[in-house]
């Protein structure tokens, strides 16, 4: 464990204990005798190559959004090492960084009802009106074609082509059901390319567990998780977090059968989303909310299964199989909203009429 100390805190650290349930970092909650907490993260190294690059993007969108005084919600303040910097490199290589605590807030895996995800669609809602002037030439792409979601499907072949442990034979149901949907994948993409939607700065990884609500009347407090803050679509910021949200289960949930995409938390997610940025989109963007929902899930389930025939290098995991039964819900989810397509876009619509 690296020394705290190298940041800027007040007080000496008195406990420092593993937290949060993200994929790629590994995240520390760090409490000192000053009554202080902090959150440390040690930044994968080997999924954001080019740290300076990432901390640049992450301090700008950070001054930038702390410099505007139209409420909530804030971004968590970085803290600086003693030198100075934005993050530190220990001896061993690794990345580190630290943010101050949002004291109140929490951060939840799961809604516990409609309000949770309706303030949740309100923060990234905001988040998203509140970036509209931003100069988004300013920001390095972190990662590349992150939501390139017919490049994602062509590094899945790939990977089943070579299907480095064997795998491949174990899913050929779940490589065919991303087959049969590879032409509308690249709906989006195309429409982008296309002009006829708007290249916008979006988060990217808009799930409610990047979402800190205020404990007591669970207000939307604050957007954390800046890493993939990039150029991108609107549709897809509002697309991944229905993936996550709306889902009845869990994202691995090993019994499908409990895997549904709630239109209850569809339809309190977009009040709260539109509401906040509804103003500002087309006509074209809020048309493809819906089918944003349907591409962050299909991308999403295809990224696990890519990474489980690749040996599950990407994602952290905690049990054999996990990559597997997370790409088996997002493929699920995608099915459910097959079925519940009408209803999603007459929803969307009668929210964006409002
Ligand atoms: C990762 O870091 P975390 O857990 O918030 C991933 C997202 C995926 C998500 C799936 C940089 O997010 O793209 O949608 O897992 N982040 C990166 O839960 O790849
Ligand atoms: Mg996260």
């Amino acid at each position: 464990m690296m020394d705290a100390n190298i940041f800027r805190i007040e007080g000496s650290v008195t406990a420092c204990r593993r937290h949060g349930s993200g994929h790629i970092n590994e995240t520390y909650l760090v409490s000192t005798d000053a009554q202080r907490s902090y959150i440390l993260q040690k930044i994968n190294r080997a999924v954001f190559r080019d740290v300076d690059a990432l901390m640049r993007n992450i301090a700008l969108v950070t001054d930038y959004l702390s410099g505007q005084e139209s409420g909530p919600p804030c971004v968590a303040a970085l803290i600086p090492t003693r030198a100075g910097a934005n993050w530190y490199e220990a001896e061993d290589g690794s990345a580190w960084r630290m943010y101050a605590c949002v004291e109140g807030g929490v951060c939840l895996d799961a809604a516990r009802g409609p309000d949770d995800f309706r303030q949740s669609g309100r923060a990234f809602g905001a988040f998203q009106r509140k970036l509209a002037a931003f100069d988004a030439s300013q920001l390095t792409e972190t990662i590349p074609r992150f939501h390139d979601t017919p490049e994602r499907l062509r590094v899945l072949f790939a990977a089943a082509k070579q299907d480095a442990l064997g795998r491949a034979k174990e899913v050929r149901r779940e490589i065919d059901f991303a087959a049969a949907r590879a032409q509308e994948a690249s709906t989006m993409v195309r429409m982008l390319q296309r002009g006829e939607l708007p290249l916008r700065v979006t988060h990217n990884d808009t799930k409610l567990n990047n979402v800190l609500l205020e404990a007591v009347t669970g207000e939307p407090l604050c957007v954390v998780d800046l890493d993939t803050v990039m150029p991108g679509l609107a549709g897809n910021d509002f697309g991944d977090s229905i993936r996550f949200g709306a889902s009845t289960a869990a994202e691995d949930e090993r019994d499908l059968e409990r895997v549904e995409m709630s239109l209850l938390l569809y339809e309190a997610y977009a009040e709260g989303f539109l509401g906040e940025c509804g103003q500002s989109l087309t006509e074209a963007e809020i048309e493809t909310l819906p089918l944003g929902a349907k591409l962050m899930t299909l991308e999403c389930g295809v990224r696990f299964l890519t990474d489980y025939l690749s040996g599950d290098t990407y994602f952290h995991t905690t049990r054999p199989g996990q990559n597997l039964d997370r790409c088996r819900t997002q493929l699920r989810l995608v099915a459910d909203m097959e079925k519940k397509w009408a209803q999603m876009a007459r929803l969307t619509q009668k929210v964006a009429r409002r």
